[in-house]
C-alpha cells in the first residue's frame, strides 16, 4: 500500500459553506470542497491554499487554515490510500470565480446537496459543521458504495 497526500479546503460563513461543482477529474460531476495533490516543494497547508486559489480564486494565508480532519480513503483493488487533508477557514480574500475544474456556489449549512457529493461526505459534514475535529476511513467500493467506515474524534493532530 502507499499513500498520496491531498487537501480539501471547506470555506464557511456563518450559515454557509463554499462548494465547486467538479467539472473533469477524480469526482467530476460532484459538488465538493477544493483541493487536490501536494507537491514535492509544498507544506500540506500551502498546497490546501494553493489549490483553493487555483480552483475557486480565493486566497486565504496557509496561517488562517485550521486542520479539521484526516480521512484516509480506500477503494477495493487499489493499492494506492488518498491521505486528504481538511481545512477550513471563515478569513478569505476575493470572491469566487468559475474555473477550468470547479463551478463554486455558496449552499446554506441546511441545504447541503449531499445527493451530488461523495458518500462519505453526508457521514462527516455533521461534524464539521458543529465544530469538531476527526479522524476517518473510509474503504470504497467503486465510487459510490462505502464498505466500511470509521470516525473517530479528535482533540488534536
Ligand atoms: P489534477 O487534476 O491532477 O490537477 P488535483 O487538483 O491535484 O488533480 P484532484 O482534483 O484529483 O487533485 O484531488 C481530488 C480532490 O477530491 C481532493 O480535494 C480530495 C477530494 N476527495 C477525494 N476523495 C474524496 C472523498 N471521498 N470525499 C471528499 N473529497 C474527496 O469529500
Ligand atoms: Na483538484
Ligand atoms: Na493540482
Amino acid at each position: 500500500m502507499s499513500r498520496k497526500v491531498l487537501t480539501l479546503v471547506l470555506i464557511r460563513k456563518l450559515n454557509e459553506v463554499l462548494l465547486g461543482f467538479k467539472k473533469r477529474g477524480f469526482g467530476i460531476n460532484k459538488w465538493n470542497g477544493f483541493g487536490g495533490k501536494v507537491e514535492e516543494k509544498e507544506s500540506i497547508c500551502e498546497a490546501a491554499a494553493r489549490e483553493l486559489r487555483e480552483e475557486s480564486g480565493l486566497v486565504v494565508l496557509p496561517v488562517n487554515l485550521e486542520k479539521i480532519a484526516v480521512i484516509d480513503f480506500e477503494f477495493v483493488g487499489d493499492p494506492v490510500i488518498l491521505e486528504v487533508h481538511v481545512f477550513t477557514s471563515t478569513k478569505y480574500e476575493g470572491h469566487p470565480f468559475e474555473t477550468e475544474e470547479m463551478l463554486p456556489k455558496w449552499f446554506d449549512v441546511q441545504n447541503i446537496p449531499f445527493d451530488d457529493m461523495w458518500a462519505d461526505d453526508k457521514l462527516w459534514f455533521p461534524l464539521f459543521l458543529s465544530g469538531k475535529k476527526f479522524k476517518g476511513y473510509f474503504l470504497f467500493k467503486g465510487h459510490n458504495i462505502i464498505l466500511k467506515q470509521k470516525l473517530v474524534i479528535v482533540s488534536n493532530f
